[in-house]
């Protein structure tokens, strides 16, 4: 399947979903969760995301979210994520679902990102649960809720339900889409990864984009493969 084909899917498209992961942000210097170099390489997911980890170590837990924190506010959009808002913008009916907690796709200029596993720059009181912005970085140490509670990411952890409201949302934009673009992640993680199969059930159309092939390509009308920096805006202009 060429990648002229998939544009002219795209471009005739009524409704488009897409669906991003740690690929998609991994041209902007953001390290993977399960490639050579990425995360879980490096930590084990059980000691620093899951609900567990923080209860046990909420210090050791921060140290890691701060690091990430700093690294991120560093890394900027890059052609890939440019291209998606240019897409938006052609696109009738369009919806954006990412796994990735950066706010990368927002920083491009994307609209009303459906954000499955929250958000890195989002704050939780784990005592009054409310819930607050807060993109100071470099910081440290535990940082509190008014009411004196600890606070925690606003992060989704292994083992938590996701939003319901977001996940919902994306859970209708994949049934009811023509064109699901997938963009970078392995999809190995549940429940995103089983939008796939959703969109693809309710009879729309597949293409990944993603540097290698994963478990999600069989149910691929068309792979193509590449990076997201690199393919987006070809398959796209
Ligand atoms: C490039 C590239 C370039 C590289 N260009 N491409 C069904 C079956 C089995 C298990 C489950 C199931 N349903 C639920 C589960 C349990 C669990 C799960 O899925 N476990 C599996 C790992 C086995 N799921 C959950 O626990 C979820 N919650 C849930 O189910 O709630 C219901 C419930 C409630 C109560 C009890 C039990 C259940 C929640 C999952 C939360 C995931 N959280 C994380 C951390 C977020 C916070 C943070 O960032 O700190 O989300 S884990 C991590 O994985 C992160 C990511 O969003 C997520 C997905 O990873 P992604 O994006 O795919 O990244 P990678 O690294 O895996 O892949 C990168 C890809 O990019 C690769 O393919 C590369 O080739 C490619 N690439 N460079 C293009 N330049
Ligand atoms: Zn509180």
């Amino acid at each position: 399947m060429s990648i002229q084909e998939a544009h002219n899917w795209l471009n005739s498209a009524d409704a488009i979903a897409v669906l991003t992961g740690a690929g998609m942000s991994a041209d902007s210097g953001i390290p993977t969760f399960r490639d050579a170099g990425g995360l879980w390489k490096q930590f084990r997911p059980e000691d620093l995301a899951t609900p567990a980890a923080f209860a046990r170590h909420p210090e050791l837990v921060w140290e890691w979210y701060h690091w990430r924190r700093e690294l991120i506010a560093h890394a900027k959009p890059h052609a890939g994520h440019l291209a998606l808002v240019e897409l938006q913008r052609r696109a009738p009916g369009f919806t954006l679902i990412t796994q990735n907690v950066d706010g990368l796709h927002q920083a491009s200029g994307s609209g009303s990102v459906l954000e499955v596993h929250g958000s890195i720059w989002k704050l939780r009181c784990t005592q009054c649960f409310r819930s607050w912005s807060d993109r100071t970085v470099p910081a440290q140490g535990i940082p509190r809720c008014l009411c004196g509670g600890l606070a925690r990411p606003g992060v989704v952890w292994f083992g938590e339900s996701l939003p319901p409201a977001v996940w919902r949302d994306a859970e209708n934009a994949a049934e009811d889409c023509d064109v699901l673009l997938v963009v970078g992640t392995s999809g190995s993680v549940y429940p995103a990864a089983g939008l796939v199969a959703m969109a693809k059930s309710a009879g729309a159309r597949t293409i990944e984009v993603n540097t290698e092939g994963t478990v999600l390509s069989p149910l691929m009308d068309c792979s193509l493969q590449g990076s997201s920096g690199e393919i987006l805006p070809l398959l796209l202009r």
